[in-house]
């Protein structure tokens, strides 16, 4: 466990807020846009990187690009007529997210570069005592929205610090390294790497990918918009919102096969079936490179060029296990030993061990990863914690997805948090925080609903799984359903203090 350093705490005065969100991307950027239209104005985003965009300013690699088609993967407020194709690309996104924080004057709200790097419930005082790398804050409420997607996951494999040639995760991808010409490893197949592997396979020498469990593929519906539909899109009003119901209804039903009725996926095998069949020609590498779990256990990937990427000449399948890195090459448990410049490490995120949550320290001074260490990662309709008052997550336990827009869901979340601080203002409420029973009651249904899903029964790990076996990532769902249950602050649900002696 931290220590606190009391030094630092009393050196440095702290600046009080009413809230403070912690990060960025998609749902600290949607809060703040919130809170600013409900009339506050006492809040504050604190953001370690140097603007907004999270996961999406982070992820940079060649081939970056999101599977959730545009006009569906963007705010209902903000909608964008100017998406240039079906399937955004990372550049395009960013660009939307940048544009959607100055049109929405929320950037002097922002704290850049400020890294949190511990916030601890002080119950005498009733409010958040949050140190930073740039100073200390206190706040009545913190908003978590750091995203489940941020810290990146290294492999554990022996030697791979004495590795002399580059070396980097997807996720800070160094672009001062030329690729061109050299003997590249990529060690993952997951939706980053899959990606990744058309786009720099072309210009590399030789390309090694090292392949743990081989992903289902998809066929992706990429393709720029045609001048008329971009007309469309920007003049005819409508358009957009039935563009993105129409997507939004055709994703919803995947829910029913994922999650409902496993038996559904069976006609999405049978095209990933026929697509393995077509685009990869050579039995052997076909072998190596089909699953072998149910469809829709792990992400399903959407791609047309990695199948024939991998069948390129200088681009090898490595299905053995990596016992070792050496120096200048990579071992594996046959025994080969093949030679490399370079290491892209696309092996994902800590996503159910988030680090983050080693600095957040409840009112027992136990900290969030230590709260849920026999539990796995559990929140109140994705948002509150028991132990941790006036504390609210966006992108919390049990609210992601498989299949959909996350923007959606957290534009949800973001409704429910509102309208809690919302809550707490009109009854002019001390503290909140959510009843162990009802956190309980709340979990055991998910768990219930979750049981009987693809992604605990289809024969796969995945990173929606924590160490438990359990599912602590997905929502298990319809998305209406969820936006459903967060329509409104229950207060009910949660043991109040007031501000007002007497009165609870
Ligand atoms: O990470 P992953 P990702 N040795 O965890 C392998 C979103 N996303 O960055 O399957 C060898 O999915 C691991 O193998 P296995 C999306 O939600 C979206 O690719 O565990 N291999 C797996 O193949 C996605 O789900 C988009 O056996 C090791 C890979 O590394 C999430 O981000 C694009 C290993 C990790 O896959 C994460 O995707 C990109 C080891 N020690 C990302 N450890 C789009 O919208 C792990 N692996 C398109």
């Amino acid at each position: 466990r931290k220590v606190t350093d009391n030094t630092k705490t009393s050196r440095t005065a702290a600046r009080h807020v009413d809230t403070v969100i912690i990060g960025s991307g998609f749902a600290g950027l949607g809060a703040a846009i919130r809170l600013t239209q409900d009339g506050k104005d006492d809040f504050l985003v604190l953001e370690r990187g140097q603007t907004v965009g999270g996961t999406w300013r982070d992820n940079t690699y060649p081939g970056a690009a999101c599977d959730v088609p545009s006009h569906l993967y963007s705010y209902s407020f903000a909608l964008n007529p100017e998406w240039t194709r079906s399937f955004s690309t990372q550049p395009e996104i960013q660009k939307y997210i940048s544009k959607v924080a100055e049109k929405y004057d929320v950037l002097d709200k922002h704290i850049f570069g400020c890294d949190v790097e511990e916030a601890r419930w002080n119950e005498t005082d009733a409010r958040w005592e949050i140190q930073t790398s740039k100073g200390n804050f206190t706040a009545k409420i913190i908003v978590s929205a750091v995203g489940a997607l941020c810290e990146p996951s290294l492999p554990a494999i022996d030697g791979i610090e004495k590795f002399e040639g580059e070396i980097f995760h997807s996720a800070r991808w160094d672009h001062e390294t030329d690729l061109t010409g050299k003997r590249v490893a990529v060690i993952g197949t997951g939706a980053s790497a899959i990606q990744i592997v058309p786009a720099i396979a072309p210009k590399v020498a030789h390309m090694d990918v090292y392949q743990r469990t081989a992903p289902w593929l998809l066929p992706r519906s990429d393709r720029p918009y045609l001048g008329v539909e971009k007309l469309a899109f920007k003049y005819l009003p409508g358009f957009q919102q039935l563009s993105r119901a129409g997507i939004y209804a055709a994703r919803e039903v995947q829910v029913i096969g994922l999650a409902k009725a496993p038996v559904f996926m069976k006609p999405l095998e049978l095209i990933a079936r026929a697509k393995l069949q077509y685009e990869v020609r050579d039995p052997e590498l076909r072998e190596k490179v089909t699953p072998n779990f149910q469809i829709g256990c792990k992400r399903m990937l959407i791609s047309n060029n990695y199948y024939p990427a991998l069948s390129r000449d200088n681009v090898d399948v490595v299905t053995d296990g990596i016992t070792e890195v050496r120096q200048n090459s990579i071992v594996t448990t046959d025994g080969t030993e093949r030679e490399v410049d370079a290491i892209i490490v696309a092996t994902g995120f800590h996503v159910t061990d988030s680090p983050t949550f080693d600095g957040i320290f409840g009112k027992d001074g136990r900290t969030l990863n230590e709260t849920w260490s026999e539990s796995g990662m559990q929140a109140y309709k994705g948002a509150s914690v028991t132990n941790f008052p006036n504390m609210f997550f966006l992108v919390g336990p049990n609210t992601g997805l498989g299949h959909t827009s996350m923007v959606f869901m957290i534009e949800s979340q973001i409704n429910y948090v509102a309208d809690a601080i919302a809550t707490i203002d009109k009854k002019d409420l001390r503290t909140v925080e959510v009843r162990k029973d009802s956190l309980d009651t709340y979990n055991a249904q998910l768990q219930k609903d979750l049981a009987s899903s693809v992604w605990m029964n289809g024969g796969c790990a995945s990173w929606y799984l924590d160490a438990h076996g359990n599912n602590t990532t997905l929502w298990p769902g319809f998305t209406f359903e969820f936006r459903r249950l967060t329509r409104k602050f229950d207060v009910d649900a949660y043991t109040t203090e007031s501000n007002k002696p007497g009165t609870t």
